[in-house]
């Protein structure tokens, strides 16, 4: 019989997974994260569906850049682009719509509800009063108001948990973690994948331990893969997960190509495509069937990713509702 080649390219997809983990320096506090990890998913799992709680789902999002360390003792390092806004903006639409969220964040990127604070200055938010008391100006003073009563209610009510990493070998494996935790939520899991993830990085074992000399001239280096993790998602850790990944790309005749193509290789329910040039006014969801919806920001005053996750929870529901009917008739 001849080999099935997909099923070879899955194999080797795993196995460079398995020596990438195998070899990445492990978590700092992995207990007491899969501790998180394990109390909020069984906490949220019991509302979703039929535990009858009200609970829309959990979505695991991640945002930001991860970085490539090219020292163990890390001085320099590879960074991605992403400023954290799209997920920050996206965990306040999730948690709106009812979803508990576990947000995976770059370290110093946009935190929700804080997108609108200054810059520059985070000062500017305050003044000091006569008796040298915090005052907000009244001219910020709802935008806080409310920024601190929807962050509260996030954190009093348990449907916030944030996780923070730097480095490409964290959020893989902060990734797995959460994937594997979300498995027994079927269906109901969603993970919205914004994070700018690196193609390439340095292995563990073959990264220079101290700062590399400058002394010795040019510097030259491979950089390996970083294996397809969305693919072990997909089939290993969260198969029956909702599953919406980004694709961002700086020419737009490939853009839509690609996207396609991820979508069909990672078997993502949505691929998210978006275009540098422009990526905070239009994305286009691709689903199956070479489907496609373009979604735009409708004012300099919203954000596009308002409609955006008001289409992807519509989708999910529609998936849930789909597969629940389908169990039903079997
Ligand atoms: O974080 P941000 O709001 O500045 O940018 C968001 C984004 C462009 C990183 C995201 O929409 C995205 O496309 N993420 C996937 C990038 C990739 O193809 O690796």
């Amino acid at each position: 019989m001849a080999a099935d080649p997909s099923a070879a390219a899955g194999q080797s997809s795993e196995d460079e997974a398995a020596a990438f983990f195998r070899s990445a320096p492990p978590l700092r506090d992995r207990d007491r994260v899969a501790g998180e990890l394990s109390e909020f998913v069984t906490r949220h799992s019991a509302a979703t569906g039929r535990g009858g709680g009200g609970l829309a789902g959990v979505v695991c999002i991640t945002s930001g850049g991860t970085t490539v360390p090219l020292e163990q003792r890390c001085v320099r390092y590879i960074d991605n682009f992403s400023s954290g806004q799209r997920g920050a903006a996206s965990t306040e639409y999730f948690l709106k719509a009812g979803y508990a969220v576990i947000f995976i964040y770059r370290r110093g990127s946009k935190q929700p509800y804080c997108r609108f604070l200054p810059e520059d200055s985070f000062l500017d938010f305050f003044e000091l009063g006569e008796e040298s008391e915090i005052k907000v100006p009244d001219s910020h003073a709802m935008v806080v108001k409310t920024a601190i009563s929807n962050y509260r209610k996030a954190i009093d009510e348990g449907l916030l948990l944030k996780l923070p990493f730097t480095t490409i070998f964290e959020y893989l494996q902060l990734l797995q973690m959460a994937s594997t935790a979300m498995n027994c939520l079927g269906h109901h899991g969603m993970f919205y994948l914004a994070a700018a993830v690196s193609d390439f990085y340095v292995p563990w074992e073959s990264m220079a331990k101290h700062k590399i000399e400058s002394a010795s001239g040019p510097l030259n280096m491979q950089l390996n893969q970083v294996p397809k993790m969305l693919f072990i998602l997909r089939k290993r850790w969260a198969p029956s997960s909702f599953c919406v990944s980004f694709k961002l790309e700086t020419d737009p005749d490939i853009l839509l190509q690609k996207a396609e193509v991820a979508l069909r290789k990672y078997g993502m329910n949505v691929v998210v495509a978006n275009e540098l040039a422009n990526y905070k006014d239009v994305v286009v969801m691709v689903t199956g069937n070479g489907r496609t919806t373009v979604v735009r920001r409708p004012s300099k005053e919203d954000d596009v990713e308002e409609q955006l996750i008001h289409l992807l929870v519509k989708m999910h529901s529609e998936h849930i509702v789909q597969l629940n009917q389908h169990h039903h008739a079997l």
